[in-house]
């Protein structure tokens, strides 16, 4: 048996005594599902007859369905999934058990998910740490070798697979000198371990690779994607890896971005060198994941002219309609790089022909380190929810993925992972939510934040009601508190240099990322206007423009992302914009310190290890939010010599 928490995955079914009928037999996929249905419903006990019921899979053809939805139908004591495949059943596997473990009533429904892509991408290095991970080594890797601890993937990959995932990447997008060789027959038969238990929950397995292999570990003078030697190259790597691993996904790649190599090098354009990679995977029908966050990372602060939220759109957009069909571009949702608030990146909306997914960030890179109560649902339905307003009229970004991507199949979301090998994966037990929340969210986009987190709790703990519904309380309040206590309206960073946790409100002001905020004694915020500021809002749809461009219909929280403002700037809720600052700063913390007199209350009925996982966080994030509260206040005390009007005390 495991020893890792097994999250959601906990309850054993044991009212009622199912047998199951399974059809395909030999699949590996029906192993898994019989193994499933062994572990969670090993509580099934002697019961009457009246109360025995039986599970029956059966494989349809039923167009409807796609390849991964399920139909679940109940009569008497029968309850039959079907699905056009093994994958299909499996997800409706794990419906009925997530209904039965919620005690609810088993109702007939076909579900097919709304996204095709549903991905991981793991930032793990081969030396075991984990670039902007938090909870512990790396699951795959430890000192420059495979881990081999199969039972934690097998885990991990159960977890996954119950709230549908259906790919994920094992290694960091910066390739470093052991990972750039994880393509190499070297290492193939270990990446064929996880794969396979990946693939056993219907999970398929990618490599970030690195854009210079050719040179680095090809022997090659060049890495030129129009290279006919390194052409040959990749088509070699691709034939390789797929006779070791014949359901491989294919490769995620970060090019010309932070310093990673690319095809810039050798004045060659982001399509080339997608196409390269599409090239030599085509054959085996595999795919290339190419990120859009390429930006000038090492730009002078002086230089007001560059503007790092334009770079995803102003590298793209000239691009769109040039890949190849097994080319899917990445999006980070937001323009500059996973800040508790940021406008939804324009590129949707932008590309209309070209396979496109989504990226989000379940890691807390800028959001507290899973040491900060941070659920990020709402950020995640935002983005989904975003309207363009392409072609004056609704175009919602969730619905825009799979239809402006050339081939549906290949779009979705993909997400920055956040476990490691602490016993509970998110080192903070709240945080496990995120998981199931991404991977609800992906299949079902039209959920809400409050019934993903429900489900969430009902799955993971035997809460009374009234306890329920106070960490839910925390839960939905979560990001907006934290947005609270650090940088306000939208503005972003603020935070330590490279840490990216706990304020320095300059630390990224005269540095080379182009990430400012411009704050002097007269005011803040970054002109992004297309009026007389950056052009940044002129890459949206017409009507957003207008909305981002003009203060009296911009957003109050995204006010000082697109303009520059006085202090005494009123905003639409009618505070001044000094006056706001003071008050979320103090509110954010007051949040906190409630949150940690509810958490008290809880000691009852969570269980031990649980609550004192939580108890403990809270006070390291209290201490923190205080931080951020004293920094920021006094700060914006002394640029603007404008005091609190209710008198608290900041420290001048
Ligand atoms: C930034 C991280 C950096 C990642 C980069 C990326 O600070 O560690 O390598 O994103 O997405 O947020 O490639």
């Amino acid at each position: 048996m495991s020893t890792r928490d097994t999250c959601w995955l906990n309850k054993k079914i044991a009212n009622k005594h199912y047998q199951t009928y399974y059809l395909a037999e030999k699949s590996p996929l029906a192993t898994t599902i019989r193994a499933e249905f062994a572990v969670l419903f090993a509580n099934a006990s002697e019961v009457d007859e009246k109360d025995k019921a039986t599970i029956v899979f059966e494989r349809v053809l039923n167009a409807k369905l796609g390849v991964e939805g399920f139909e679940m139908t109940v009569s008497e004591n029968v309850v039959t999934l079907s699905a056009t495949s093994d994958k299909g059943l499996l997800y409706g596997f794990y419906h009925l058990y997530t209904q039965l473990a919620q005690d609810k009533a088993i109702q007939t429904i076909v579900s097919v998910p709304d996204q095709a892509i549903r991905m991981i991408n793991h930032w793990d290095n081969m030396d075991g740490s984990i670039e902007r991970g938090y909870a512990g080594e790396s699951i795959y890797f430890k000192d420059n070798k495979f881990r081999r601890d199969f039972e934690t993937i097998r885990d991990y990959a159960r977890l996954w697979a119950s709230v549908g995932i259906n790919a994920i990447s094992i290694n960091n997008v910066n390739v470093h000198k052991y990972e750039t060789r994880l393509i190499l027959e070297e290492n193939l038969p270990e990446v064929k371990y996880i794969a396979d238990i990946f693939s056993s929950y219907g999970i398929k397995t990618y490599l970030s690779v690195n854009f210079a292999s050719p040179k680095i570990v090809g022997g090659l003078t060049t890495s030129d994607p129009l290279d006919e030697g390194v052409n040959d190259f990749w088509a070699a790597i691709a034939k390789n890896i797929y006779r070791a691993i014949p359901d491989f996904g294919g490769f995620v790649v970060k090019a010309d971005s932070e310093g990673e190599p690319g095809p810039f090098t050798y004045g060659r354009g982001h399509d080339d060198g997608a196409n390269m990679f599409a090239r030599a995977l085509a054959p085996f029908g595999g795919h290339v994941i190419w990120r859009c966050f390429v930006y000038d990372c090492a730009q002078d602060w002086r230089d007001r002219s560059i503007d790092r939220a334009r770079a995803a759109y102003d590298h793209f957009i000239g691009l769109d309609g040039k890949f190849d069909d097994n080319v899917t571009l990445q999006i980070k949702l937001g323009p500059i790089d996973f800040q508790t608030r940021e406008p939804v990146t324009p590129l949707f909306g932008g590309l209309k022909k070209t396979n496109h997914i989504i990226e989000f960030q379940i890691t807390q890179e800028y959001t507290g380190h899973q040491k900060h109560i941070y659920y990020l649902a709402p950020v995640w339905k935002e983005a989904l929810d975003f309207d363009t307003k392409v072609n004056e009229k609704e175009n919602l970004v969730k619905n825009l993925l799979k239809e402006n991507s050339v081939i549906s199949e290949r779009s979705g979301i993909a997400a920055v992972g956040s476990v490691g090998m602490d016993k509970n994966w998110t080192h903070h037990k709240l945080m496990q939510s995120n998981l199931f929340a991404y991977g609800r969210l992906c299949w079902s986009n039209q959920l809400t934040s409050k019934e993903i987190a429900e489900e969430w709790l009902a799955l993971s703990f035997d809460l009374s009601q009234e306890a329920a519904e106070k960490v839910l309380a925390i839960l939905l309040t979560s990001r907006e508190t934290y947005e609270f206590y650090t940088a306000p309206l939208g503005i972003g960073f603020m935070v330590k240099p490279h840490l990216h946790y706990g304020p320095d409100i300059d630390g990224y002001e005269y540095d080379r990322w182009g990430t400012y905020h411009f704050a002097d004694r007269n005011g803040i915020g970054v002109n992004r206007t297309s009026i007389d500021g950056t052009g940044y809002a002129g890459q949206y749809a017409k009507q957003r423009e207008a909305e981002y461009n003009d203060l009296a219909t911009c957003p109050d929280n995204l006010v000082l992302f697109f303009h520059h403002l006085p202090y005494t700037h009123v905003l639409h809720s009618g505070k001044t914009l000094i006056q706001h600052i003071y008050d979320t700063h103090f509110e954010g913390v007051a949040r906190v310190e409630n949150y940690i007199a509810t958490w008290d209350v809880l000691s009852e009925e969570m269980p031990a290890a649980d609550f004192e996982n939580v108890k403990t966080l809270l006070q390291e994030q209290h201490r923190v939010a205080k931080d951020w509260r004293d920094q920021v206040n006094t700060y914006f005390l002394r640029k603007s010599g404008i005091a609190d009007e209710k008198g608290r005390h900041i420290y001048a």
